[in-house]
């Protein structure tokens, strides 16, 4: 074989193996990667728009979250107003009980009167809270006294205290809300004045006639800071007008400190038109009431109401001076008889 002849297929197996080995320089040159440009915008924008969904999402649902907590609020709001007018309903269910059960009471009296006027004797004769109370009444509150020839009294409304030391008391007196004045004249005081559930006077012609018996008297006084005290006396008499109403006291006993009604036994009743006390000054005009006015007062239990506050600054109050003093208007007052013979 020539030299050259040889060369040339030496060459030609060169460049077969070369090609063999690395096929690729047959390919053409790989072009060079260029970024994708026109996708970049697209993923980006991709990106912002779920970005701006997520930051819509919250924002909705921290708004969710502040509903639910109003809605909650709202939810125990409604819940408390339910609860407490549960309570007021709880509240006149009792008040109308209690009215309905007073009122029952009252119908059994009525009945039981009614069936009285037909047979009445001087002996089962209604005539105070103590012959009720020896016919088994024995709630306190207003009965109605019906009229007895008899007895020669009319009808008669009167509060009776069937609880105090045995019950069986005719309230004859009462001050507790400052409501009704009781500077007031000869023939009111006679005949009455006032509520009969709250402040009055039951009238002195009333109150001679239920002490023609044999009588006891107890006075009940409350101060302004809630103490309670009594006095009592074993006996008890208002002689009719022409003596001037006036008051007889057996022994005191009590807790009231000196008896500050002593002072005034045997003493006429004065109002501010009918002076019958035992003084220069006109004493019902003075202490603005109407009462066994000495000269004047050692208690002044017809005097004008004074308010907390008000009730230690003047003369003219609801006094007793062996509790309090000259200057302090009591609280609460209430003056009641029953039968000196009653027995619980
Ligand atoms: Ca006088």
């Amino acid at each position: 074989m020539p030299k050259k002849t040889l060369s040339a297929v030496t060459w030609l197996c060169v460049l077969i193996v070369a090609f063999v080995s690395h096929p690729v320089w047959l390919q053409k040159p790989p072009k060079r990667k260029t970024p994708a440009q026109p996708k970049v915008p697209a993923c980006c924008e991709e990106v912002q728009e779920l970005k701006a969904q997520v930051a819509n999402l919250s924002r909705v649902l921290s708004e969710l979250g502040r509903k639910q907590e109003k809605d909650w609020v709202s939810v125990v709001m409604q819940v408390m107003e339910l609860e407490s007018s549960g309570k007021r309903m709880e509240s006149r269910l009792t008040e109308a009980e209690s009215k309905y059960s007073e009122m029952n009471n009252q119908i059994d009296i009525m009945q039981l009167q009614a069936a009285q006027t037909l047979t009445q004797t001087s002996a089962d004769a209604i005539y105070d809270c103590s012959s009720l109370y020896q016919k088994n009444y024995r709630i306190s509150g207003v009965y109605r006294l019906p009229s007895n020839d008899f007895l020669g009294s009319p009808e008669l409304e009167v509060f009776c205290d069937m609880e105090t030391k045995g019950g069986g008391w005719t309230v004859i007196q009462r001050r507790k809300s400052g409501l009704v004045s009781f500077y007031r004249d000869w023939k009111q005081y006679k005949q009455g004045f006032g509520s009969i559930r709250g402040d009055f006077w039951l009238g002195n012609e009333h109150i001679h006639r239920l002490s023609r018996q044999p009588t006891r008297l107890r006075v009940e006084m409350e101060d302004w800071e809630g103490t309670v005290r009594y006095a009592e006396y074993s006996h008890f008499v208002l002689s009719n007008e022409l003596n001037s109403y006036r008051l007889f006291l057996g022994n005191y006993s009590g807790n009231a400190g000196n008896d500050a009604l002593y002072y005034h036994n045997n003493t006429a009743f004065s109002t501010k038109d009918k002076d019958n006390d035992n003084c220069l000054d006109k004493c019902a005009q003075l202490r603005k009431g109407g009462y066994w006015y000495n000269c004047c007062t050692d208690s002044n239990l017809n005097g004008v109401y004074y308010r907390l506050g008000e009730h230690d600054k003047h003369l003219d109050g609801i006094t007793w001076y062996g509790w309090h003093g000259a200057n302090y208007s009591l609280k609460r007052v209430e003056m009641k008889i029953r039968p000196e013979d009653f027995k619980p």
